[in-house]
């Protein structure tokens, strides 16, 4: 049987290195503050981790490893947003909550797929 036969691990979609900046919390506007984070797809969510580059070889403790924050794409809407930024290749994500994440790759490939995967997840939830 597969590891996962009971169903019950939540599948690894994807992960990879984007920039991020968060630009509202609840509705409310924030500063933009573009940074490098590693994003996990995983299950429901997407998964915000501190870019692994930006870390010292100690920092690199199971401790450490804790996600910075994590976003539930039930309910979430993603539209490309290139007018909301002076970067190419950006999509905007809106949580339920009214919090907005900009993601951003120089690669157009890359960020084709992350667009496609996460709006999979979505569409996956919509129907449930
Ligand atoms: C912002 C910073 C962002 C930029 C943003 C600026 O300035 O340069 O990178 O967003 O543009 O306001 P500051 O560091 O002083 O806050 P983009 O890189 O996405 O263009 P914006 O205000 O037009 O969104």
């Amino acid at each position: 049987s597969s590891p996962d036969s009971d169903g019950c691990t939540p599948e690894l979609e994807k992960a990879g290195l984007l920039n991020k900046t968060k630009i509202a919390e609840g509705g409310r506007k924030l500063r933009k503050n573009w940074s490098p984070s590693w994003v996990v797809l995983v299950g429901n969510s997407l998964v915000f981790f501190k870019d692994p580059k930006s870390q010292t070889p100690s920092s690199w403790k199971p401790g450490n490893s804790r996600p910075e924050s994590s976003v539930d794409l039930r309910g979430a809407q993603l539209h490309w947003a290139n007018d909301l930024s002076s970067k190419k290749n950006v999509f905007k994500l809106r949580t339920v909550t009214g919090n907005e994440f900009l993601l951003q790759s120089e690669t157009d490939s890359l960020i084709i797929e992350w667009y496609k995967t996460i709006q999979s997840v979505i569409d996956r939830l919509d129907r449930e």
